[in-house]
């Protein structure tokens, strides 16, 4: 694949882009008889920024050809492929970054894998957690869960809007907010000072996960321009 410093800087700046809009995980698991390209394909025709392919079940090696095709559509639509929790999978793909939870590879040892032109989110749940993973290297944090979600059963309590204000003072790097997310919370989330807004089951557990998109990108849009 074609890589120089320049792709590295337009990296950084395409997810600051990408971020404006939704920022959508692939959980087949609650989308039954949808496959993750089927809701990559929905999700990006209705204007999502970010696709995270994200299956707990399966190997690496079956998710890479996932991986391969959904990088191929989100660049297609201008948007990102990022990869949960597998590093390998990232480097046989073209996805653009990863994201790594606490108990993944280590921030350090991903970057060391992947290079500095690989996005690497991380997630937190505290401002601690944040600060860490912005000093590990971490390109964005996925902070949450904000709201109760049924999406992760082992995700903690809700934090509250006034978590992402806190994280906001103490990193500057971009804040992801995830966990309940609707298009009827994306502006106290916006507004308390998150960059994006990252969505499992309003977008996947809809009945038309394309139509559902284009009402959280059009929920976002309509904050942005509130805050202009
Ligand atoms: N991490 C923190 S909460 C969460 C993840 C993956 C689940 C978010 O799903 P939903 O359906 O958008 O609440
Ligand atoms: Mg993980």
């Amino acid at each position: 694949m074609h890589m120089n410093s320049e792709h590295s800087i337009s990296r950084r700046e395409r997810l600051i882009r990408a971020l404006q809009a939704p920022y959508v995980l692939t959980d087949s698991s609650l989308s039954p008889g949808r496959s993750h390209i089927d809701i990559a394909r929905a999700a990006l025709a209705g204007g999502a920024g970010v696709i995270q392919l994200r299956d707990k079940g399966l190997s690496a090696e079956s998710q890479a050809p996932i991986a391969r095709e959904i990088a191929c559509m989100a660049r297609a639509a201008g948007g990102i492929l990022i990869v949960n929790d597998h590093v390998d999978v990232v480097r046989d793909s073209g996805a653009d970054g990863v994201h790594l939870g606490r108990s993944d590879m280590a921030i350090g040892a991903a970057r060391d894998r992947l290079g500095p032109e690989t996005l690497i989110g991380a997630s937190a749940s505290s401002v601690d957690e944040a600060v860490a993973a912005k000093r590990d290297g971490a390109d964005y944090i996925g902070l949450g869960p904000i709201f109760s979600t049924s999406s992760k059963p082992d995700a903690g309590a809700p934090a509250g809007v006034q978590l992402i204000a806190e994280v906001r003072r103490a990193v500057r790097i971009p804040i992801v907010a995830i966990g309940g997310l609707t298009a009827d919370n994306i502006g106290e989330v916006l507004r308390a000072g998150a960059d994006g807004a990252a969505f499992i089951s309003a977008v996947v557990s809809a009945d038309d996960p394309e139509a559902a998109t284009r009402r959280l990108a059009s929920a976002m849009a309509d904050t942005h321009k509130e805050q202009q």
